[in-house]
This record gives structure tokens, sequence and C-alpha cells, in this order.
């Protein structure tokens, strides 16, 4: 009878840990973002981390943002030369309604000069970034290890870290000033270690002075491997 009710107990938390096995903390509210366009949930890792895609749940559980407008997809490109045509509604007004402030490459502002890396046209950033702002995502992360971090940013060469299931895991400097807040860098920032496989919360915390597109999180191999 004692097994039978732990089954039972177990089978009733199951519903919290789809996708396998979770070590996403029990009381975050937050969960992947998920729509008609991106319906895979949780981003991997290894891979590329998408920083517009950050969990669904708000101010104060998924993300904190200075204020509640999004100056990006509510508010700059509401303006008609802002909606360019390369783009899309989708794209232009993505997230719209959430205080996290988002935009994408265009044309006329990210690609009609150099960069020292060209990112994709249309591509989601996050901007309008301020001191003390995070957004989370929850991960799938394939292998426990060490990972490289490369970064799609601009702007200034400031230090932002990460957390893993709340606690400090890397503290990463992107190393170069680049000359605008449209000038893009893709560059290596440093390391995070995953502790174990699974379902994880991945916490990214930033400053004023930067937009950001994606990290790229790349196994390192012990040497000999
Ligand atoms: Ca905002
Ligand atoms: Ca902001």
């Amino acid at each position: 009878m004692k097994h039978l009710l732990i089954l039972v107990v177990s089978l009733s938390v199951l519903p919290l840990v789809q996708g396998g096995p979770s070590t996403v903390l029990g009381d975050y509210k937050g969960t992947p973002f998920q729509d008609f366009v991106y319906k895979a949930g949780a981003q991997s890792i290894p891979g590329i981390l998408q920083c517009a895609l950050y969990d669904l749940g708000g101010e104060g559980v998924a993300y904190h943002d200075t204020d509640a407008i999004n100056h990006g997809s509510g508010e700059l490109n509401v303006q008609p030369n802002h909606q360019r045509p390369h783009a899309g509604p989708y794209i232009w007004g993505f997230r719209k309604d959430e205080g996290m402030d988002l935009s994408y490459v265009k044309d006329f502002a990210d690609l009609n000069h150099p960069n020292a890396v060209n990112p994709p046209v249309n591509l989601f950033y996050i901007g309008w970034t301020a001191d003390g702002e995070w957004c989370s995502y929850t991960v799938d992360v394939k292998a426990a290890g060490t990972y490289k971090i490369r970064a799609l940013y601009s702007n200034q060469a400031n230090t932002i870290t990460f957390d893993i299931n709340r606690k400090p895991a890397a503290t990463c400097k992107l190393p170069v000033a680049t000359e605008s807040f449209h000038t893009w860098d893709y560059a290596e920032i440093g390391t995070i270690t995953f502790p174990q496989a699974g379902r994880q919360l991945l916490t990214f915390h930033y400053n004023t002075g930067n937009n950001f597109a994606f990290f790229e999180f790349e196994k390192v191999e012990p040497k000999g491997m």
C-alpha cells in the first residue's frame, strides 16, 4: 500500500516535469517560450540560445525590465519606417505586450555599414538594456560539462553574468566595444559549467549599454577525447 501511495504521488508530480528529467526549480512559474512559429519549447544546450525567446511568465517571474513598455516591438516598430518590408507584422511586433524591449535586425540600421560580423536580417535582439535587468530561459542541457559561450552583441564592452538554477554560474566579458548599438560583433565571451544534464533554469543578467541577439554554447571536450 505504501508503495502504491508513492507511485500515485510520483505520477501526480509528472505534469510538472514535462520533457524528461527536470532540475528546474519547483517554485519557478515560468515556461519555455512557445508560439505558432517557435513550437519546439525549451532551447537546447549545446546550440544557439536566442535572447528574445526568454520564457513566458512575465515581469518578476521570467524577466525583470525597468518599465512595462516594450520600447522596440511596442513603440519604435509601430512607426511605419521601422516596419521594414523585409520583416512583416509578426517580427515588427514580436512580444509587444511584454516589458522586455525587443527589436530586429534592419536593413537601414544594422546592415548599411560594416560590422565585425553581419547579423542575419530580421534576427530578434534584446535592446534598451538597463542596469539590473535580467531574463530567464528554461533550457535542455544535453550533457553536463563546460561550454564555451559566444555572443552576438553590439556596443559596450560590458560584463554580463549567468545563473544556473538561481546560483551564480558565469561572469563573461564582451571583449570589444563596437561603434554603436547597431554595429555588431560575434565573439567568445567566457565559459559556463553545467554540473548536470537535463532541464535547467538559465538566467541572464545584463546592464545598460548593449543589444544582445544570441548566445552560442559549444561543449569544451576534455583533452585527449
Ligand atoms: Ca521595457
Ligand atoms: Ca529594458
